[in-house]
């Protein structure tokens, strides 16, 4: 009693009072990198049990923030300088915004008695991170911190998940206020969950019932929503071929006979009734319109966010609410009449041959035997090795798009990729994220990080930082010398002969035969150089089995291997 009572006698610094905050908000973990002026909240942040992660760019700490918001549904933190430090972040927040994850963004800024005089790093950070967030603002004094990071929290899960941002200018960091005049705010709740309309269920239930060609497809946003247990006895309940968006695989497995994952060009053109779960109809899914879809497809909509009904196709039916709810109530209904869709349908045979030919023709590419390897049979030797419960983070253009057709999941929200905004750097921060969540839950799960050589470099100094806490992510660096292709060594040194090579060498190359695992060994974690395919399944298994250190594979394939012909060649360009 006494002892509760000097504690809220004393003073509290904003350093303080920011750190005590989010933990309140049941905040768990924070990346960033520190100076002046949030070095005190840093500190303060572990000094009140929130787990600290000191990143190398805070985009790659903002990316690592937003993954422990997808992942764990509460946001992580991205602590950043004034300035510069916020500028960085900011491709942090777009993606997470784009995404629809939740993160909070805490910048420090220069001292509110020096705003227009030209102060360090100073800049309008609250205005600059409008464009980047669902809500940006500074407490207007320190006993206002604990309800405005409420509030930030709350905003960052509620209705559209996204990036939210928080200023504290650095007077405010060690001012002192009287505890006793600031008001404790507790714990926000996790959202309240809002389900459809009758009406709506019972018309979208008319088409679905009424169609023919039936599809469902499962987006993050089922994911984001755990939605994956209804989904499942809608699936299986109703016999219905589903489709999972890139992020929407695992939620149920690939390898799920319902998938139609193999055949999906011909499942999205043919299907006339779409079911769309937390999925939008943007650029990867072709905006739902022709070619790629039937220019009469009926679409039901299943979506949180009341602004996403009808972009770019009306739905025939809006369900409106939390999409695990939402699946509930359609299941009350078909539950009770029992309606099934036919197993021997025209449809299904239509799919099921179209999956048989391309998984037949992905196989054929798959056990070539070729040296260098090319794109499928690494993926192909790295698919059988890896554990079913992994969680796969993969960036790239060839090395995400192949690697998403060719690696499995089963489990849901175990991918992380370039997603919504297709931002190259995010690997690393997000891998970062899921091995610091993994150690924090011990679920013994692993992290593989399938990397294009273009994209581990954007955040390649991250590798200090698995090393520095001792992650155990494996990297895999599928290095064909460039971005989409590039040359071999050979023909770079003749490239050179001719001339400069800044005019010369196209640009998608890349220095031939880089040795990425040389990082990895600078600082202690394990580097392999693999050439061949008996070189990839030892370096493999080995990382796979120490748990103590990270690894890195880099794996030099044909730097002219290229993805198997594509029936809308036009549409990869929407993949880069
Ligand atoms: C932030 C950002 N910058 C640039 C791009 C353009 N881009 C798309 S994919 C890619 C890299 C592809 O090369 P790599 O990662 O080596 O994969 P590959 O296709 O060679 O397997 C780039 C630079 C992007 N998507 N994001
Ligand atoms: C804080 O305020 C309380 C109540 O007004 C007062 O008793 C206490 O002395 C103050 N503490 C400090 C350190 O000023
Ligand atoms: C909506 O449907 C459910 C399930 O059939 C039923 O229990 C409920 O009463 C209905 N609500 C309204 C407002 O009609
Ligand atoms: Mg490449």
């Amino acid at each position: 009693m006494l002892e509760i009572f000097t504690i809220k006698m004393e003073d509290v610094t904003g350093a303080q009072l920011i750190a005590e905050a989010l933990k309140a908000q049941n905040v768990e973990y924070m990346f960033g990198i520190v100076g002046v002026p949030i070095i005190e909240v840093a500190m303060a942040a572990q000094a009140s049990g929130i787990k600290y992660v000191g990143m190398r760019n805070e985009q790659a700490a903002c990316y690592a923030a937003s993954a422990v918001g997808y992942l764990t549904g509460r946001p992580g933190v991205c602590l950043v300088v004034s300035g510069p430090g916020l500028i960085h972040a900011l491709g942090g927040m777009a993606n997470a915004n784009m995404n629809c994850w939740p993160v909070i963004v805490v910048g420090g800024s220069s001292d509110q008695n020096q705003e227009t005089t030209g102060a360090f790093q100073e800049f309008p950070q609250v205005e600059a991170c409008r464009l980047y967030s669902k809500f940006s603002a500074r407490p207007s004094s320190l006993d206002m911190i604990p309800s405005v990071v409420e509030k930030a929290v709350r905003t960052s899960m509620y209705g559209r998940p996204g990036a939210v941002y928080v200023d504290i200018s650095g007077d405010m960091v060690n001012a002192k206020v009287n505890r006793s005049r600031v008001r404790e705010v507790p714990c926000c709740p996790p959202p309240p969950v809002s389900l459809a309309d009758n009406m709506s269920i019972t018309e979208a239930l008319a088409v679905l019932k009424g169609a023919k060609r039936p599809l469902l497809i499962i987006g993050k946003g089922a994911a984001h929503g755990r939605a994956e247990g209804p989904l499942r006895e809608l699936v299986e309940g109703c016999g219905l071929p589903f489709l999972p968006t890139p992020m929407g695989k695992g939620l149920l497995p690939d390898n799920h006979p319902n998938c139609v994952a193999a055949a999906r060009s011909r499942a999205l053109l043919q299907a006339d009734v779409v079911v769309l779960l937390g999925a939008r109809l943007n650029w990867i899914l072709h905006f739902g319109l022709p070619p790629r879809f039937d220019p009469h497809v009926k679409v039901i909509q299943v979506d949180l966010c009341a602004e996403e009904m009808g972009n770019n196709v009306r739905p025939a039916a809006a369900l409106l609410g939390d999409i695990s709810a939402v699946v509930k109530q359609l299941l009350d209904h078909v539950r009770k009449d029992g309606w099934k869709y036919p197993a021997d349908t025209e449809w299904w045979t239509t799919l099921k041959q179209k999956m048989d030919a391309n998984t037949k023709m992905t196989m054929a590419l798959a056990l070539q035997v070729t040296s260098p390897m090319t794109y499928y049979q690494v993926f192909h030797h790295i698919g059988q090795l890896l554990p079913r419960d992994c969680i796969l983070v993969s960036e790239g253009a060839n090395t995400m798009d192949i690697g998403r057709t060719m690696l499995p999941n089963c489990l849901p929200r175990h991918r992380l990729d370039a997603g919504t905004f297709g931002t190259m750097g995010v690997g690393l921060g997000f891998a970062i994220a899921a091995a610091a969540v993994q150690r924090g839950q011990n679920t013994g799960q692993r992290v593989v990080c399938v990397e294009g050589d273009s994209a581990f470099g954007f955040s390649g100094m991250e590798v200090e930082t698995m090393c520095r806490y001792k992650l155990p992510v494996v990297i895999i660096v599928v290095n064909n010398n460039g971005i989409y292709s590039g040359v071999d060594a050979e023909t770079w040194e003749m490239m050179g002969k001719m001339g400069e090579l800044t005019t010369v060498a196209p640009p998608v190359t890349l220095l031939p035969d880089a040795r990425y695992d040389e990082v990895m060994n600078a600082f202690g974690g394990r580097g392999f150089l693999v050439r061949t395919k008996e070189e990839l399944l030892s370096a493999l298994q080995i990382s796979l089995s120490d748990w103590e250190r990270p690894s890195l594979l880099n794996v030099l394939i044909d730097p002219s291997s290229d993805r198997k012909q594509q029936e809308f060649p036009w549409l990869t360009r929407s993949n880069l």
